[in-house]
């Protein structure tokens, strides 16, 4: 729960919320904006997915972010469900973020050197993840991936690796193989520019398919490093693990003498405060963080049991190194934000609006005669339109992707933004309000009986 303060702001941003209710949104300045962005970077973007590439339209100009909101530079106001891809699960621009930042702002931006507050954070980290005995923290998810595949040769003295379709690890060579996220939002084949030696060792399987797995470790038996999933998938969209898989994964590797990775960028500090592995009971080897544990700026973590995490340098011979890693700035969003996540009926609250979106979204769906399916843990949620179920990315492909271009359309015009791609998950926050879903399902159930 957010404090008091942050309560009472967050009802006085609601009093001014004029949500857009025209058919058509003024976008000038965004259009103005995004085609000069459009001649200075490629598709205009510092990153695939916000190109609006899937659901057609151009892509909001954005101006600011308060609470559970974003602004465009238009002036328009929306309710806001990428939460920054995840990192606000407090809301956006959270005072209590917010002002320890400004504190550690005047002690500087970045020492390169140890500081106190990577030991809070990470004793904070190591606390709360069951898998983590040690961790290291780096600047994203996708070099929190990329370190801990090499940790998991390193230790195992193996070279193969097992991933699942339609999960994304971030942007590193080796994972770029039936990818998720932006990969699978723009239908991409495996990425040109990624040599085929540097992916031969990336052994691919359906998500959810426990047989597909023991298949490739009696292929290779002796040679599979480990394996590596979302625990709940966020980059097909919303997936969840059927029960007994990832305590058969589990199994498997044990079997193997393979390591089990838990990438918990999207879930960790999401779908409970110790993630997908304290929901699910199943601990893995080691974990990759991201997003939340940086409070909205740029970091990764990867952690594990002590005697893998050795091997990093210098306390190992696996080298992996960073210029900013554990920068003050990082570290001190990370701790406040954690600390507001400690606080009691966090996740009880967490779940109950999602829940109350989830369900809504569904129902409003379906008796618009829609096939939907989907779901929602903790503040992850997502939604299909495909009767389902949808157990894996082959599943989620059989979506309806251009009704979920005009939802998506829809919702936007409505002053509701949701992730531009239908394989991205939802995000919820702290700064949600039952008003705010009520808003959206009545949003929702205006366009989804006119798609
Ligand atoms: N990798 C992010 C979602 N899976 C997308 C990040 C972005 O486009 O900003």
């Amino acid at each position: 729960m957010c404090p008091r303060e942050n309560r009472s702001e967050v009802r006085h941003e609601q009093k001014e919320i004029n949500l857009v209710s025209t058919t058509s949104l003024k976008t000038t300045k965004s259009e103005e904006i995004f085609s000069a962005a459009q001649k200075l970077m490629p598709g205009g973007v510092s990153s695939p997915v916000r190109a609006f590439k899937s659901v057609g339209g151009q892509p909001i100009v954005f101006d600011r972010v308060k609470g559970a909101y974003i602004w465009d530079v238009d002036g328009n106001q929306y309710i806001d469900y990428v939460g920054t891809w995840g990192p606000a699960i407090c809301g956006h621009a959270h005072p209590d973020v917010i002002g320890a930042l400004h504190d550690a702002l005047d002690k500087g931006t970045s020492f390169g050197a140890p500081c106190l507050l990577e030991n809070v954070l990470a004793e904070m980290v190591i606390d709360a993840v069951p898998s983590i005995e040690m961790v290291r923290f780096v600047n994203s998810g996708t070099e929190a991936c990329m370190s801990v595949l090499r940790l998991m040769r390193a230790f195992t003295g193996r070279d193969k690796i097992i991933k699942f379709e339609g999960c994304y690890h971030g942007h590193a060579d080796m994972f770029l193989v039936k990818a998720g996220s932006g990969v699978a939002t723009l239908g991409l084949p495996d990425s040109p520019g990624v040599p085929k030696s540097t992916t031969a060792n990336t052994l691919t399987a359906p998500y959810n398919d426990l047989e597909a797995v023991k298949a490739l470790f009696t292929e290779n038996p002796d040679d599979i490093a480990g394996v590596i999933l979302e625990p709940v998938v966020g980059n097909s969209g919303f997936v969840v693990p059927d029960g007994g898989f990832l305590q058969g994964l589990r199994e498997l590797t044990k079997e193997y003498g393979a390591l089990l990775v838990f990438d918990e960028v999207m879930t960790g500090f999401r779908l409970s405060y110790g993630g997908a592995q304290e929901k699910f009971g199943v601990t893995p080897d080691l974990t990759t963080l991201g997003k939340v544990i940086g409070g909205g700026l740029p970091v990764g973590a990867y952690g594990g049991r002590k005697d893998i995490m050795s091997m990093v340098a210098p306390a190992g011979p696996m080298y992996q190194a960073g210029t900013l890693s554990g920068n003050p700035l990082a570290m001190t969003a990370g701790i406040k934000t954690l600390e507001l996540l400690q606080k009691p009926g966090t996740y009880d609250k967490l779940e109950q609006i999602t829940q109350q979106l989830s369900e809504g979204l569904l129902k409003i769906a379906k008796d618009a005669g829609h096939s939907v399916c989907g779901g929602h843990i903790g503040a992850m949620f997502g939604l299909f339109f495909t009767e389902g179920p949808v157990r894996n990315y082959d599943d989620a492909k059989k979506s309806d992707i251009a009704k979920f271009g005009r939802f998506h359309r829809g919702m936007l015009e409505k002053g509701v933004y949701l992730a531009p791609s239908q394989f991205e998950a939802g995000f919820t926050s702290l700064a949600h309000t039952a008003e705010d879903i009520e808003r959206t399902l009545a949003a929702a159930k205006e366009v989804l009986s006119d798609l």
